[in-house]
């Protein structure tokens, strides 16, 4: 993958030139900060299915673009994100709009995602239509989540779509997108996108517990912000539905911002209680669901990737995360 790693890169920022340099600086920002680069992974590997060695010369030009067309759609989305959670910090650097403004990164973040969309465009009708519904998908999970912030009756299901809006549906655009420009066949095509979103459901639950368990410095931005700001993840609604007295504590404290003090109770209440353990189950559900989808797909390098890669997401929580 190191050689389809660097094709991406070049095209990651050939995507975001525009006549004027403070437009490409703006929009170049985040993707020079770093990043694992998974949505595009996906896409690339989801086009090697079924090859049994790598092809010289590596995947298809507009494999790449179709990878670079979904980071662009998740790199506008962190954009928005950061303005609506006047976030500082993300991949270890300064936001956007921390550096610049919100109006720069709203504009910015806009340009990301007119980038995606011509580049979508070009590989046909299909993708950019099923592009454009993603755009839709991830709007839809963040307003699931908007529409229960502060409430600490938000129910799993109301969590779960969320979650699935918001980041599955771009990892499975991402894996449909390499394998429909890769030419694969569609029983292969749909198996991968429903692979791929039940990766996309692991990856959030685990960036869930993350967000409580890791530190500012592991996560590259600041840890546990989510019950901070009012979003209850799924640790949070499990320690709650647990019942107890701590759980009854952790309610009285919840449903409005928390002072410091309050803030690192719930953090440790949910740190210590039932939640997290729940939320690891849930996980695994997902990481059975994937290995039990992938049994129909051919036997090589790429398949063996994607069986590995949920289970890979769940182990590294047992594991002291590098610095970002
Ligand atoms: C403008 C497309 C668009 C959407 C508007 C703001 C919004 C609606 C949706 C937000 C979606 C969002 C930020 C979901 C969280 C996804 C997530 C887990 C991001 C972190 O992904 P990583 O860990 O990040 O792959 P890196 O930095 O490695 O790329």
């Amino acid at each position: 993958m190191s050689g389809e790693r660097d094709r991406i890169e070049a095209a990651l920022f050939g995507a975001v030139q525009s006549k004027d340099p403070y437009l490409t600086e703006l929009a170049a920002h985040l993707m020079a900060a770093g990043g694992k680069r998974l949505r595009p992974v996906m896409a690339v590997a989801a086009a090697q299915v079924g090859a049994v060695e790598p092809e010289r010369g590596g995947v298809l030009d507009d494999v790449v673009q179709g990878a670079v067309s979904c980071e662009l759609v998740h790199l506008g989305s962190l954009y928005h994100d950061d303005v609506m959670d006047e976030a500082t910090t993300r991949r270890g650097v300064e936001t956007v709009n921390a550096k610049w403004g919100n109006l720069q990164a709203i504009v910015a973040g806009d340009f990301l995602l007119a980038r995606a969309s011509g580049i979508a465009a070009s590989l046909g009708n299909e993708v950019a239509g099923l592009l454009a519904a993603t755009i839709g998908r991830l709007c839809e999970g963040q307003v699931e989540e908007l529409r229960h912030t502060y409430d600490p009756a938000r129910t799993v299901t109301s969590y779960l779509s969320s979650v699935n809006g918001k980041t599955a549906s771009l990892f499975a655009a991402s894996a449909r997108i390499g394998a429909i420009v890769a030419g694969q066949p569609r029983e292969i095509v749909d198996t991968l996108t429903d692979v791929a979103t039940e990766y996309g459901m692991v990856f959030q639950i685990v960036d869930d517990i993350l967000d409580l368990t890791a530190t500012d410095r592991e996560l590259g931005k600041p840890a546990g912000h989510d019950i901070k700001e009012g979003v209850y993840t799924f640790p949070v609604l499990a320690t709650l539905a647990s019942g107890g007295s701590l759980a009854e504590e952790l309610l009285d404290m919840l449903g409005s911002p928390l002072r410091r003090e309050q803030w690192l109770r719930a953090l440790e209440i949910v740190r210590s209680g039932p939640g997290i353990a729940s939320a690891l189950d849930l996980a695994g559900g997902y990481a059975s669901n994937a290995s039990a989808a992938l049994a129909s797909l051919p036997d090589c390098a790429a398949t063996q990737a994607f069986c590995r890669a949920p289970q890979a997401l769940i182990d590294s929580l047992a594991r002291p995360s590098l610095p970002h």
